[in-house]
């Protein structure tokens, strides 16, 4: 009797754990990230507020972004970076959203490069330089615009521009976003498991509440979506 209790007690168990195991598969991911607290910036990548540039952009969320100072029209870049270092809660295929201002033909596109910390993972990008190799795979096409919008990072291959997806496992992750062409503004990311959507309001993209840059700050990372996952990030050992 008491044998075939503890029987069921196990399946019961059992059948729980692979239920909040499949609960958990199924949660989005989301992390949102102002720029202006990349882990790294490099000139000739620096922190800016509308006051810098001219024309001005209108006001970017925290007050200020990202950007290779320039005047638009003219062209110029392709050197410096910010990167920003993650913690992926869990093994999945992300995509990564930018919201920018990138005033004509010469002054819309970063490259970017998206990394797994784990030296063995194949799976996403190689620690390349871009600005170096011009590879056509590490091209960010920015939608244009004057005004603050968000736009899916691409691919812009000589054949055509494509939306970016990166199968990252849980751990840290490496985001860097390198000069391509100045007077480009990046103001905040968004890194979503929601690989499908092209549209940003369907994949629910937000600008970085106050709990999003706390723990941007203080390198404590939580999403908060469906449910909450804890995670850390910015604890990467300096590797350079
Ligand atoms: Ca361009
Ligand atoms: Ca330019
Ligand atoms: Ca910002």
């Amino acid at each position: 009797m008491f044998k075939q209790k503890l029987i069921v007690f196990i399946t019961i168990a059992i059948f729980l754990i692979l239920a909040l195991e499949l609960s958990h598969a199924a949660k989005t991911i989301e992390i949102a990230l102002e720029a202006e607290f990349a882990n790294k910036i490099q000139a000739q990548m620096v922190v800016a507020v509308p006051d810098d540039a001219e024309p001005k952009p209108d006001e970017p969320s925290r007050g200020k972004y990202v950007w290779a100072p320039g005047a638009p029209v003219t062209g110029g870049g392709d050197s410096g970076f910010v990167e920003f270092i993650v913690d992926i809660p869990q093994e999945d295929t992300y995509a990564v959203w930018g919201h920018v201002v990138a005033w004509d033909g010469n002054s819309d596109s970063f490259w970017v490069t998206v990394r797994s910390a784990n030296p063995d993972w194949l799976k996403a990008d190689p620690d390349e330089n871009p600005q170096q190799t011009g590879n056509t795979q590490y091209r960010w096409s920015t939608a244009q615009g004057g005004i603050w919008h968000w736009d899916r990072i691409n691919h812009w291959l000589d054949g055509g521009t494509f939306d970016r997806e990166w199968e990252l496992p849980a751990g840290e992750a490496i985001i860097t976003i390198w000069s391509r062409e100045d007077a480009t503004m990046l103001d905040a990311l968004f890194i979503t498991s929601d690989n499908k959507s092209t549209d940003p309001a369907a994949a629910g993209v937000r600008l970085p509440t106050d709990e999003d840059v706390e723990l941007q700050l203080s390198g404590t990372y939580a999403v908060h979506s469906t449910g909450k996952i804890s995670t850390t990030w910015g604890h990467i050992k300096e590797r350079y």
